[in-house]
């Protein structure tokens, strides 16, 4: 049995970002039965299992994995429609699932959290990421004007990089990149992600349809 770990409750802006969303969301397209289990924020025994204290978590049979990337490159170990068997568009596939941990959310995690201080967009470092961001949006639109799908098909890197571009969507930096607002629209459209979302809703407590309409 697989069990994914997430938090008990999170800020309600957290609500449908928590990163549990992108296990749940391979879990889903792979077909693969799994149970959720919640771990209360700064619960000091979770540490023992990991380091860091955050979710998400798998513990598959006897094996246990943390970092959301770690959890899906497994994931994708079991299933072969995302993670390619062809060695270049595999080795395409984990290529892009760490550009967009490494390369893409560290800067739109910057920009999210300076927006949500109230950063004054004047400031230095408000313009320093922005333009940051900007630069990678840039590049990242001229790959998904020729791509449906990073690594050729759909892959554990497409469910890495369009919940990395989710976020930035929800702030409004895709307005300007129509090929990146395409794929997030295209992958978020997938009945496993939209499962995905509406357990992860359900799971903190908030009702999928009423969402939908507020979001509207
Ligand atoms: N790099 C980690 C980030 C995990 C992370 O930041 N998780 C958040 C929820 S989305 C969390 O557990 N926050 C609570 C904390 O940091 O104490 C991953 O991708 O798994």
């Amino acid at each position: 049995m697989i069990i994914l770990t997430t938090l008990t409750q999170v800020p309600d802006f957290a609500v449908g970002f928590v990163r549990d969303i992108r296990i749940r969301w391979a879990l889903e397209e792979a077909g693969l039965p799994y149970r959720v289990v919640s771990v209360p924020p700064g619960n000091r025994d979770y540490r023992a299992q990991q380091p860091f204290g955050q979710v998400p978590l798998l513990q598959d049979g006897s094996v246990r994995l943390f970092e959301s990337g770690a959890i899906l490159l497994h994931v994708g170990g079991k299933s072969p429609q995302l993670l390619p068997q062809a060695e270049q568009a595999r080795a395409d596939a984990v290529s892009w699932l760490f550009a967009a941990l490494n390369t893409v959310e560290t800067v739109t995690y910057r920009l999210f959290r300076l927006q949500r201080k109230r950063e004054p967009e004047t400031s230095r470092w408000h313009k320093d990421v922005q333009a940051t961001l900007n630069k990678r949006l840039t590049q990242l639109e001229q790959v998904l004007q020729k791509s449906e799908w990073l690594a050729g098909t759909f892959s554990i890197a497409d469910i890495a990089m369009a919940d990395v571009l989710r976020l930035s969507a929800q702030f409004g930096a895709l307005s300007a990149y129509p090929a990146c607002g395409d794929y997030v629209q295209r992958a978020t459209a997938r009945p496993a992600f939209v499962r995905a979302y509406q357990d992860q809703l359900a799971h903190f407590g908030h009702n999928a349809a009423i969402e939908a309409a507020v979001e509207m």
